[in-house]
């Protein structure tokens, strides 16, 4: 059968050739379709297709940036990592070799989940190429348990094993149990939450956050559900309360303006038919992210 062209490429951004060869381009896109551990509804195994099928519709102008960085850095999306049936072990030591090989090539690597215990995966092949770093999550959930439904590769898990690797800061959280509130209050040094009721309040942990990550590596990691049901309803564990579109876009402002961001994933769209808002949402906000990143990074 002869090849013949799609319209729009099937790429993140849809991008034509020269913007989306490996060679041209100084971002990468990891589609990790894969969900074995998820306890509620199911279904991010589909979400990186479904942002990657949104994102050719994103406008490619960004105005903050009054630039196409998309044109501009090239983007080029690698095929879907397929899961390792074995176990979930298997699997996330699969997306760290991964990880550790792309991240090596010096490009800006996104990863697209899936669901959050992919972001283990992420943070182990990060810490094999660059060392130590300070990890981001925009989360609603804690995710400190130190083991769920049998393994400690659930996605209820994946904040407890980043912080095994080095210090987490959490933002948007609004769902724990208690013994994840008891290792917050024991465990200061390697994990600081900002609760979302709290930032919902007081803005001023925008500062704090500022203070914190300024001149840090960082590996950024995006669980949509930080993001209020309203505007992403489309995730596995939903929770009430959570952030707007502009208070999350000005966390991503100052992440990516006061640290040196080296990689980061967006996890946990689990499509919902007939509702396309989430991944465009989804879409948009990888793009915003990886543009912040690489304006900066000139
Ligand atoms: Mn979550």
């Amino acid at each position: 059968m002869t090849e013949y062209p799609q319209h729009p490429p099937r790429n993140f951004l849809g991008l034509p050739p020269e913007h989306s060869d490996f060679a041209a381009s100084r971002a990468l896109i990891l589609p990790v379709p894969y969900d074995a551990t998820t306890s509620y509804k199911g279904g991010a195994k589909a979400g990186p297709q479904a942002v990657i099928d949104a994102s050719t519709q994103v406008e490619l102008y960004d105005r903050e940036l009054d630039d196409e960085p998309a044109l501009r850095w090239g983007v080029y999306t690698l095929p879907a990592l397929a899961p390792d049936l074995r176990s979930p072990e298997a699997t996330i030591m699969g997306i760290a070799e991964a990880v550790s090989g792309l991240a090596r090539t010096g490009k800006l690597l996104c990863v697209l989940g899936g669901e959050h215990s992919v972001s283990v995966g992420v943070a182990r092949g990060l810490h094999d190429v660059f060392g130590d770093f300070l990890t981001v999550q925009l989360d609603a959930h804690a995710d400190l348990r130190d083991e769920y439904d049998g393994t400690p590769y659930s996605h209820a898990c994946a904040a407890r094993r980043i912080a095994e690797i080095g210090p987490v800061i959490q933002l948007g959280i609004r769902s724990l149990d208690a013994a994840e509130a008891t290792f917050l209050r024991e465990n200061p040094a390697r994990v600081t939450a900002f609760f979302a009721e709290d930032m919902h309040r007081d803005r001023s942990y925008l500062q704090v956050l500022a203070e914190r990550v300024r001149g840090q590596r960082v590996f950024l990691t995006i669980d949509l559900d930080v993001l209020d049901p309203a505007i992403m309803p489309a995730t596995g564990t939903p929770e009430p309360g959570g952030l707007g579109w502009y208070d999350t876009l000005d966390i991503l402002r100052i992440v990516c303006a006061e640290a040196e961001v080296i990689a980061f994933d967006c996890v946990e769209l689990s499509p919902l038919p007939g509702l396309h808002a989430p991944e465009f949402l989804a879409a948009k906000l990888v793009y915003k992210t990886l543009s912040l990143i690489l304006s900066r990074q000139v």
